[in-house]
């Protein structure tokens, strides 16, 4: 206990501890690109070769003379990829694996004309070109011959050459000419580069551009800044405990994707580097500066954007997806790196964590403190005080006697257990899983070649090759039923410190030149430790099923791609209302950038939360997509239940309406699983056309229908809420008042007030009752809310299956069905076709907002039977129409009209 206790004092920033981390100046390779001349590449149009997929040709650093090979492909999803290599490496540079997922279909380039300057391609579709220039080298891509992006428009190109160690060259053991390129020191730490320098950049010009967002993970607003005014954005995956606030360092993930939109375009830039990168963005207005010559002025019409990305090695592999609309640019994102895992439902559902449930009572207690207080919840955590010494895959003996006795008592309340799985594994040869991770290879080596150790938990410790295939398989494997001793198949997996966090590293990680499998540097793949740790661990619980249970994995460290297995959070925020705000925008920010299942501690994780703050955090973070309640070591007990009755009444309010939501949730994460539309929205994402939202990031869009607009200030009597759309009727959900869009209303607010409004043109499907988890929820009936928009039209649809299987894969067991209103009648019909699942779901209730008039009555028309006629209440106050007790079965045809 003292032993840990030491490591959280150590890990808490002081003013040294803040040193802990570089800034951009501190790295020598974004110094040196950022320093050095911008070197004018030829491209050599003679070496133009078409291919089956797309184009090469040979660009000539006029500095070094030496070649680079330029890949150009069309893919059929409207992306364009452009790749950088040597011509003639020495040996082959790191090329990201399992990040793009499948073979991208690439689609024949023809030559549309070619000139000394330059050469004009262009591919099926017809709409799009691309121009490459002779000198200096830059490539435009065109859609109907307007250029709307510009790579190395500033000739940022850098591409440093490998080069062999001085010891194996022909220098013999000479020094080779610059040491300080061989070798990088940060405070006590050398970095020894094993291939010499290797760093790489190339800059975009996003034409007629304004905003850009993405690049997560950054502690910040949604829009990217301008960074000429101080630091780049840094990729780079750090374990950095209560992070601060408006900073562009890196913290646990990294996702290299910049998302630009303007009314008519969504466009987006995935530089697929898994290197320390930084970006540098600037904004140009339109209007011409002072000073400018007139032609100048003539020429730079329209803003634009201007980002420049370095990374430390590897190749320049840039796709740039061209939309046209949010909706398209999602989906061309998530065909390149995965969509959405399906969660299982129970994991939408509430989560209460704390570092750590004490002992197997403690656990006991707490489940039975939800039942007691009738909040619902899911899922219950075990930090890392559950192992036996920080041994993961082990169980305390005194704390955790019987693991499985305690998961068989939740699973008897259809509960489930998260435990936590670390990438360090302790130096111990008396642990046989140590010894088996050491003797089949498994640990990640030092530039020596032993087995590299670090501190961590334990002590000292060596880390997994999560990296190596036969790693994961091994990894996995020990997550099956009969090697993972005291586990269930109601057990599921957290996977923290995975950036991975070494206590005794450079700024607490692992050393660059520390060696993976297939000889690459950790500098090569160091973002992606923790988003191949999440992948064994999902495959892992997935195998464990034969292959038949989805698997539920939250991580800390991720990657692009990392959505393909599971949920990720935010890691150590801290209990204060900035940290409250800024969970916002962080969450909008990955949700963009296809991490969809994405969550903030609610509380804050580290120091205590006055009341106030915990019910408007578990207000705001009911509404968001990963919902889990966790607090630190040293903080005081926080289960909703210690406040008092007014705090606990306001909690289970939050948590239960997040209940009912469910079946609406679950609908969008289908969507986002089969779409790649992410469930939390920026407003910019629904309202496109619409500037305005454009630069808003405290408020967000549920899926299409719900606008929220979380209360994240102390004390506050009213909120500004902007609704968007001259031409959009909303309706606010607690009091069924409708308000006109394009507006910003000023609400009145208590502390029971979460304005969230349903848009008008949507039908909501909510769960009808309370239930104690999800597991119950399914059993409920639904309640419809039909939203109309102006013309009096609505639609929805709700996705249906049995929340945790894969049979919706495998059988196509699942069930799509749309709700359509129109003239004052509200169908209900299949979505789609040879859909197979089946359930007794039952509609209870159908609310209709902003009804203009007083029916005479309502008639319900079921296929095959006869008409009825059902009771109903006009409440004429909020124009609001309720009929209850409808008893109709989902998965049937049916009608209702109001006369
Ligand atoms: O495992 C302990 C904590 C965990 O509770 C937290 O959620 C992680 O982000 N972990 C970090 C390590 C210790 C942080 C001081």
């Amino acid at each position: 206990m003292a032993e840990v206790r030491q490591h959280v004092v150590s890990v808490i920033p002081d003013d040294e501890g803040k040193e802990k981390f570089k800034k951009s100046s501190d790295v020598a390779f974004y110094r040196r690109q950022m320093q050095g001349p911008n070197l004018q590449h030829r491209a050599l149009l003679d070496t133009l070769v078409l291919t089956e997929r797309g184009a090469r040709l040979e660009l000539l650093n006029p500095d070094t003379q030496t070649k680079l090979l330029l890949s150009l492909s069309p893919c059929k999803n409207d992306t364009v990829r452009i790749l950088i290599d040597e011509l003639q490496p020495i040996k082959a540079r790191y090329r990201v694996p399992d990040v793009i997922t499948g073979e991208l279909q690439c689609e024949q380039l023809r030559v549309v004309r070619q000139s000394k300057l330059c050469v004009f391609l262009s591919w099926s579709s017809g709409r799009h070109q691309i121009c490459v220039w002779h000198f200096p080298f830059r490539l435009e891509i065109l859609c109907e011959d307007k250029v709307m992006v510009t790579f190395n428009s500033r000739s940022k190109l850098w591409f440093e050459t490998l080069q062999d160690p001085p010891s194996s060259s022909s220098h013999g053991s000479e020094l080779p000419e610059d040491a300080s390129l061989w070798k990088e020191t940060f405070r006590q730490f050398v970095d020894v580069k094993a291939n010499g320098p290797s760093s790489v950049g190339s800059d975009l010009s996003l034409h007629g551009f304004s905003h850009v967002f993405g690049l997560p993970e950054h502690a910040d607003g949604l829009q990217l800044r301008d960074t000429g005014d101080g630091d780049a954005y840094r990729l780079f995956n750090l374990d950095v405990f209560a992070y601060d606030l408006h900073r562009r360092l890196g913290l646990y993930g990294s996702v290299p994707l910049i998302v630009a939109h303007k009314p008519d375009r969504t466009l987006g830039v995935f530089w697929l580097n898994a290197s320390e990168t930084f970006v540098n963005v600037h904004y140009r207005s339109a209007d011409p500066q002072d000073g400018e010559t007139p032609r100048l002025k003539r020429r730079r019409r329209e803003p634009q954007t201007d980002v420049h990305w370095l990374s430390e090695s590897g190749l320049i592999d840039c796709l740039v997806l061209l939309g046209p609309g949010p909706q398209q640019l999602f989906k061309q994102y998530a065909q390149l790196t995965g969509y959405q895992a399906l969660p299982p439902l129970f994991s939408l559902g509430y989560h209460q964590c704390r570092w750590n449930y004490d002992d197997e009572a403690d656990v006991k207690a707490v489940d039975a403190g939800f039942d007691r207080h009738d909040i619902p919840y899911d899922v219950i955590w075990l930090d890392i005080e559950h192992t036996d010494g920080k041994r993961y895959f082990t169980w305390d003996p005194v704390a955790f006697p019987d693991p499985s006795g305690l998961q068989r008592h939740l699973e008897g309340k259809k509960r489930k257990l998260v435990v936590i799985s670390d990438p360090h594994i302790k130096v111990d040869p008396d642990w046989s899983m140590y010894r088996e991770a050491r003797d089949g290879g498994h640990f990640v080596r030092n530039r020596e070649g032993e087995i590299y150790r670090g501190s961590c938990w334990p002590g000292e410790s060596s880390y997994l090759d999560f990296s190596s295939a036969h790693t994961r398989a091994w990894y996995s494997r020990c997550f099956g039923l009969g090697k993972y001793k005291g586990s269930t198949s109601s057990l599921f997996v957290w996977n923290d410190m995975n950036e991975p966090s070494v206590f005794d590293g450079p700024e607490q990680t692992m050393p660059k030149d520390a060696v993976h499998c297939g000889g690459w540097e950790h500098r090569d793949l160091h973002n992606l430790y923790g988003f191949y740790q999440h992948m064994a661990t999902a495959e892992g619980l997935v195998s464990r099923s034969a292959g038949l249970e989805r698997p539920f994995v939250l991580t800390r460290s991720f990657f692009a791609g990392s959505q393909r297995f599971g949920a990720v959070w935010t890691g150590d925020n801290v209990a204060s209302w900035e940290y409250l705000q800024i969970s916002v925008p962080m969450l909008l920010s990955l949700s963009v950038a296809g991490i969809a299942f994405c969550g903030a501690d609610v509380g804050g994780f580290v120091q205590d939360p006055d009341p106030e703050l915990l019910v408007r955090w578990y207000q705001a973070a009911a509404l968001q997509p990963f919902f889990r309640g966790h607090s630190a070591k040293e903080t005081k007990r926080r289960e909703p239940w210690l406040f008092g009755e007014e705090v606990t009444a306001r909690i289970r309010t939050a948590v239960q309406q997040r209940y009912c939501l469910l079946p609406y949730w679950y609908t969008l994460f289908h969507q986002a699983h089969t779409c790649g539309l992410p469930p939390l929205r920026p407003l910019w994402v629904e309202f496109p056309t619409d500037q305005s939202t454009f630069s808003v990031d405290n408020q967000f869009m549920i899926g299409g229908a719900l606008l929220a607009c979380p209360v994240t200030e102390a004390q506050v009597k009213e909120v500004k809420v902007f609704l968007p759309g001259s031409n959009e009727v909303w309706y606010d959900v607690h009091s069924a008042e409708e308000h006109k869009g394009g507006r910003t209303l000023s609400l009145p607010v208590t502390l029971d007030t979460v304005p969230v409004f349903q848009r008008g043109g949507s039908v909501l499907c909510r769960a009808a009752g309370g239930a104690s988890c999800t597991a119950d929820l399914q059993l409920l009936p639904l309640s419809i809310t039909v939203a109309p928009d102006p013309q009096g039209v609505a639609e929805g649809e709700l996705y249906l299956d049995d929340g945790h299987s894969f049979s919706y894969r495998d059988r196509k067991s699942f069930c799509r069905r749309r709700f359509s209103f129109l003239s004052d009648r509200l169908l209900c019909r299949a979505a789609g076709e040879g859909e197979t699942f089946e359930c007794d779901t039952v509609v209870h209730t159908l609310t209709v907002l902003g009804l203009k008039r007083k029916p005479s009555s309502v008639i319900v028309h079921v296929s095959g039977a006869k008409d009825l006629s059902a009771a109903f209440e006009f409440l004429e106050s909020c124009f609001t129409l309720t009929v209850k007790n409808l008893e109709l079965r989902v998965l049937t045809d049916w009608e209702i009209e109001i006369r």
